[in-house]
């Protein structure tokens, strides 16, 4: 057994947190042999919640976990953290415009990036959940600036995973036939899902499916407004799904993507594709398994595709623009 893995988890009484915790506590991101620490930050009104999470944490008496912390203290949540998982923030309210949410959680990632600095490990990676998550990586990525920026990132995991099932469900094949479709920029509406490097059963997606108006049309707003869907369908939003999507970006981190595949992750923008430097802005990524990653290159835009990908990476700009003062 090697030394525990320290797990930080902000918003742990949440929905995502509920489905999220006991995975960690069972091995699924660092493996059978690795023992954990959860970290689970709230704020004060949730922490009698979170307590009865970590009455039930204990009732699991998972082999791996070696204790659960609990607290409304980022620093304490923080301590010494291998990897910190952003879930909390408020959600969107009746009325609200997406400019609302972003200024509305801004501050919380303020503070956070300022106590990963200050106590996590210099090595911790952050993994960003919370919406507007591009945005919120970027500024907690700006308030801990001698953390490297490589540490950073946020999830399109969820919307990748999507772009599987939907390419899988169409060709009729189970989705561990499908690899490498990609999701560019940010995670929202105006997302590119991008069927055309993928392959179905190591043909090329466009060949398999054959109904480009499908590709082009129903499938790219199938991904993008998927969340929507599931809110409609169970009156909350996704959950288990992004708990799992959330320890597949973890698992793919610390255990590296298979040979030959990659997945989706935004990351901070060194100018690949024309993208101005410094956007968290969600790339194809390979990664070797310690804790780096790195954006695939060379891939190429059709007409079709960079008109897409311009829209959602000036979006991404634009949410810069509206959090311009909580950036160091
Ligand atoms: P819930 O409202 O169930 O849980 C959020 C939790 O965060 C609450 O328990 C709340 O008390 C806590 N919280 C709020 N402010 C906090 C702070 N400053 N510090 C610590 N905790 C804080 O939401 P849930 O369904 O779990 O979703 C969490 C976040 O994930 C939301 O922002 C949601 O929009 C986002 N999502 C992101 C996805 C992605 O693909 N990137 C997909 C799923 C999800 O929509």
């Amino acid at each position: 057994m090697s030394e525990p893995k320290r797990v930080a988890v902000t918003g742990a009484a949440g929905q995502i947190g509920y489905s999220l915790l006991p995975r960690i506590a069972a091995g699924e991101i660092f493996g059978p042999e690795t023992p954990v620490i959860l970290q689970c930050l709230e704020i004060p009104p949730a922490l009698g919640a979170l307590k009865g999470v970590a009455m039930e944490m204990d009732d699991c008496a998972f082999p791996l976990l070696r204790g659960v912390v609990c607290t409304d203290d980022p620093k304490e949540a923080f301590k010494d953290a291998d990897l910190a998982l952003l879930v909390g923030s408020k959600p969107r309210g009746k009325g609200m415009e997406r400019a609302d949410l972003i200024r509305e959680n801004g501050p919380i990632f303020v503070s956070q990036g300022q106590a990963l600095q200050a106590v996590a490990k210099s090595d911790v990676r952050v993994v960003v959940v919370g919406n507007p998550c591009n945005t919120n990586c970027l500024i907690a990525m700006h308030n801990a600036p001698e953390l490297p920026k490589r540490n950073f990132s946020a999830m399109t995991q969820l919307d990748h995973n999507r772009a599987l099932a939907q390419l899988a469900g169409r060709a009729k094949v189970h989705s561990s036939h499908v690899r490498n479709p990609i999701i560019w920029g940010n995670h929202s509406n105006t997302q590119f899902p991008d069927w055309n490097f993928a392959t179905i059963g190591g043909k090329p997606a466009q060949e398999v499916i054959g109904d480009v108006e499908w590709l082009r049309g129903d499938f790219i707003s199938t991904v993008q407004e998927r969340g929507k869907a599931i809110i409609e369908a169970r009156g909350l939003s996704s959950a288990m799904s992004a708990a799992n999507a959330a320890l597949d970006h973890a698992r793919c981190l610390f255990k590296g993507t298979p040979e030959g595949s990659w997945t989706s992750m935004a990351v901070c923008s060194d100018g690949s594709y024309g993208v101005p430097e410094g956007i968290m802005c969600s790339f194809p990524v390979t990664c070797r398994g310690d804790g780096s990653y790195e954006i695939v290159q060379d891939l190429k835009f059709d007409d079709f595709g960079k008109a897409k990908f311009e829209i959602t990476v000036n979006e991404l700009l634009g949410e810069r623009e509206t959090v311009a003062d909580l950036l160091k």
